[in-house]
């Protein structure tokens, strides 16, 4: 899709309506294979808010992260772009030692600040599925991924304009595979059906969302090459995120965070990130 195209995509569904809480059913720009649950009101995005501030000395700012090889000889930006939690793609595909170790410390944390959010979550995810489903406890919990200043901050002009840039990958979601030997433990761990789910809890004022593509890529390669080198010649899905609402989809679609439209100096894309796998009848979550 060349610029003027994307631009136009964005602009049709950014600024036709810019009241990001206006009903899904109208965002008709939405994947067959994306599915949305509501999860947390506007009261509890608040407070879960509070809380990932409260503990910001404990989020990892990893802007200068490489998660591929050639992003060693690519330039990374310092930006505000944070997580919490351990994290596979970025920790245990760097060195699965470490991603046990951060989880280590932050498991503990995380369901101490967090527990009622993660109940409510896997009681989300059983009305759902009928089957019952639980926070992990070998892997990490879910966390956060923070596009944001720290609170009583705002994000520099510069990188206000890099936040408005396609950032994220494209690419499909493998970090099951990091964990291999883990589902082994199980006697049928369903690795033809891993979940990927994300549930925003502040969006910027433009809104935020999620690109996907119906076309179906080689796992086993897709990820490890540029943007520009794997962009699809199809255009995506843009489907919107709102607050509170979780969206899930299952196996290796092909999907890119969309870019920051109109982006703020003191605009904020705080979203619960994690995965699922079905092992014994169990859903077990994990990030
Ligand atoms: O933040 C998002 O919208 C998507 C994140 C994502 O693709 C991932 O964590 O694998
Ligand atoms: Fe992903």
């Amino acid at each position: 899709m060349d610029k003027n195209t994307l631009e136009k995509y964005k602009i049709d569904i950014f600024n036709v309506k810019d009241d990001k809480k206006f009903h899904p059913i109208e965002a008709q720009h939405d994947n067959s294979h994306l599915k949305r649950v509501d999860v947390f009101t506007a009261d509890q995005c608040k407070r879960i808010e509070d809380t990932l501030d409260k503990m910001d000395s404990l989020w990892i700012n990893r802007s200068c992260t490489p998660r591929f090889a050639y992003e060693n000889s690519t330039k990374s930006i310092r930006a505000p772009f944070w997580t919490l939690g351990a994290v596979s793609y970025l920790d245990a595909v760097e060195d699965y030692a470490r991603y046990h170790k951060l989880k280590t410390v932050m498991n503990p944390v995380l369901k101490k600040k967090f527990g009622w959010m993660y109940d409510i979550i896997c009681e989300k995810f059983e009305e759902e599925f009928g089957c019952p489903v639980v926070i992990d406890d070998v892997l990490a919990h879910p966390g956060f991924h923070i596009f944001s200043a720290k609170k009583g901050q705002i994000i520099s002009e510069g990188h206000v304009r890099l936040f408005e840039t396609a950032l994220g990958s494209i690419h499909v979601d493998i970090q099951y595979k990091e964990h291999w030997e883990y589902w082994q433990t199980y006697n049928h761990a369903d690795l033809d059906n891993q979940m990927t789910w994300t549930i925003p809890v502040k969006l910027p004022k433009h809104g935020g969302g999620l690109y996907t593509w119906d076309v179906e890529v080689d796992p086993a390669v897709f990820n490890y090459n540029t943007n520009e080198n794997k962009k699809p010649d199809v255009s995506p899905t843009a489907n919107k995120y709102y607050e509170g609402q979780m969206t899930y989809f299952f196996r290796h679609l092909l999907h890119q965070m969309m870019p920051g439209v109109k982006v703020s100096p003191d605009d904020r894309r705080l979203t619960i990130q994690g995965h699922g796998i079905k092992c014994d009848g169990v859903w077990r979550l994990y990030f």
